[in-house]
């Protein structure tokens, strides 16, 4: 099935596609500041590496992922849960860089929703040939603050679902510098990334990294 996509442009030129019930698609958002982000990733990456996590069902993710912020996501043998401290160095995951949480707050707002404060922002790393099965993001306290997603790198097919994980999906083309965001009515649909194609991105090289930014506490 494919929902009646409709685009409109805010008044500050962004293009703004809405994905379903208090989901959008933010195109090309992230513009000039991508340099940095990198730079800041680089940082980050160095305090607490990019790692592949165990499932509680015990098999290897394909994506690597670390965090950033008050808070990591992390998955092993005990469960899927949000932890301060990173369990690889047992040291607090690196601080979230002011861009970064500027960036997650505006997309928010430019949504409708106000004054998101994310504490956690987790980074996920894909290797050509890697996805991320479907799933919901229900590990955070509180399911009235939206998810902010940012996409770097290779482009990737976003698979957009509804609150049951065998409801109709919608397929999103995620390219360098979108940001997606959803909440309420759609805060718990499955969501899942199909395999990364091959390619080189001018910035990112052969990957693609994706920064999603919750309110975990
Ligand atoms: C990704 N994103 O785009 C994986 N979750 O690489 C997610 O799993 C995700 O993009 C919740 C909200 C937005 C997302
Ligand atoms: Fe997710």
């Amino acid at each position: 099935m494919n929902l009646d996509l409709f685009s409109t442009t805010t008044d500050d030129g962004v293009i703004k596609t809405q994905i379903a019930e208090q989901a959008w698609h933010l195109a090309d958002l992230v513009h000039a500041q991508d340099e940095q982000i990198k730079v800041l990733l680089r940082e980050i990456i160095q305090q607490a590496p990019l790692r592949q996590m165990v499932t509680p069902g015990g098999q290897l993710m394909s994506v690597s992922m670390t965090s950033c912020g008050d808070f990591g996501w992390v998955s092993d043998q005990a469960g899927y849960r949000y932890q301060s401290l990173d369990p690889r160095s047992n040291l607090p995951w690196p601080n979230m860089p002011a861009l970064f949480k500027t960036l997650a707050k505006e997309a928010a707002e430019k949504v409708g929703f106000e004054n998101f404060e994310p504490d956690s922002c987790l980074i996920n790393c894909y290797a050509i040939g890697t996805r991320l099965s479907l799933h919901q993001d229900k590990n955070e306290v509180d399911f009235s603050h939206p998810i902010v997603s940012v996409s770097l790198g290779l482009p990737a097919t976003f698979l957009f679902g509804g609150l049951q994980r065998n409801a109709p999906q919608t397929r999103l083309a995620l390219q360098h510098g979108d940001i997606v965001v959803w909440g309420g009515l759609s805060r718990l649909a499955y969501h899942g990334v199909l395999p990364l194609a091959a390619g080189e991105h001018g910035l990112f090289g052969q990957q693609r990294i994706n920064l999603t930014f919750r309110k975990s506490h």
